[in-house]
This record gives structure tokens, sequence and C-alpha cells, in this order.
């Protein structure tokens, strides 16, 4: 009798300690493998807010705004090239619009959970007064910008790792220009307007 409550006690344990494996090795692949993650949907909150009002949108809220689609290719600080993507996202002046807008004066600051804050002008907004560069990262004058809230990249969700789901693009509308990785905030999870 008392070996027979042994047996179960071991096959308990045993049937238990297998499903707590199985459940770490799923929460690992989940969150490490940007395949899982481009096959289901990411869970991300985007707060807009102007101070006054505020609205939070889930990612598929905003796939479903109207798109921006065009080409993404930035350096960062070091000279190390990342793209060019086609991309696909949202305008910030889409999103805001859900919001009362962004009008002359205003600036926008984008925020990521890593602490990392960046400051769009209205000029920067209307696309114009950022540096650009051509393919040997020789300065070049600047065509018409957009920036944009991406969620694609190459037709596929943002990776984590690519700063993903929502990353900041200032992209164009041809391929063959690349902007200042800086701007291009990771990791998207408030975007404020400061009205004037
Ligand atoms: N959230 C967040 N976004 C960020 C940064 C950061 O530190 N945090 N660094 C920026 C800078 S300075 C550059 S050059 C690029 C670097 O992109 P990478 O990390 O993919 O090379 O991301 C930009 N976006
Ligand atoms: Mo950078």
């Amino acid at each position: 009798m008392e070996d027979e409550e042994m047996n179960r006690r071991c096959a308990l344990f045993l049937a238990v300690f297998a499903l707590i494996c199985a459940a770490v090795a799923c929460g690992c692949t989940g969150t490490l493998d940007p395949g899982v993650q481009t096959g289901e949907e990411v869970s991300w909150n985007l707060t807009i807010s102007d101070g006054t009002t505020e609205e939070i949108l889930t990612l598929s809220e905003i796939r479903e705004l109207p798109a921006w689609e065009g080409y993404g290719h930035a350096v960062s600080t070091v000279g190390i090239k990342y793209g060019p993507y086609t991309v696909r996202g949202v305008e910030l002046t889409t999103l805001l619009d859900r919001i009362g807008g962004f009008d002359e004066g205003d600036q926008v600051g984008i925020s990521a959970p890593d602490g990392y804050y960046w400051v769009f002008d209205d000029e920067q907004m209307a696309g114009k007064g950022f540096v650009t560069f051509d393919a040997d990262l020789k300065e070049k004058p600047s065509p018409p910008l957009a920036v944009v809230l991406a969620y694609e990249f190459n037709g596929t969700a943002i990776s984590e790792e690519d700063g993903g789901p929502l990353r900041i693009v200032v992209g164009t509308d041809e391929p063959g220009t690349i902007t200042e990785g800086s701007a291009w905030v990771k990791w998207v999870d408030r975007i404020e307007v400061k009205r004037s």
C-alpha cells in the first residue's frame, strides 16, 4: 500500500516537472525566436497624448489606419548602415490626427521603455530639415521625407532585435537616400505632442 502511494506521488511529481519544463521552453522560444513573433502578433500598446487628450492603441488598431509605404535606409553614429528596407507603417501626422492633429510650432516627443527619447520639430514633421546621405555616406540634398511609425520591414513584422514591434523610420518614397539612425527610435510605446 505504501509503495503504491509512493509511485503515485512520484508520477505526479514527474508530470508536474515535465509541464514546467515545457512551459519554460515555450516561453523561451516565444520571446527569442523572431519567427514566432511574426507568426503571432506580439502584444504591445502605444499611447498617444497631447497632455490633455490621450489614446491607447493596440498593434491591430495601428495596422487598420491608412498606411504609408516607402523605403527606409539608415546609418548609425558609428557608420553602420542598415537597410534599405521596404517599410510599412503609419505617418506620425496621420496618427496624431486622432488627438487633434499636429500644428505649426508644435513638437513631438517619442519614448521607448529603455528610456530613449527623441524630439521632432514641425519642420521635420513636414519631412524637411533632416541630414541625408547617398550610398557612399556623402551628404546630399534631402528629397521629401516622411516620419513614420513603422510596423513592417520587407513585408514582415519588425523583430524585437530590429526595434519592433514599432520603430520610427525617417523614410522616402524612392530608394537611394540614407537618414540618421539616431532618430529611428526602437520599441516605441509613447508619442506625445507638445503644443505651442
Ligand atoms: N529605444 C531606442 N532606440 C534607439 C536607440 C536606443 O538606444 N534606444 N539608439 C538610436 C541610435 S543612436 C541609433 S544609431 C540606432 C541604432 O540602431 P541599432 O541598435 O539597430 O544599431 O537606433 C536608435 N534608436
Ligand atoms: Mo547612434
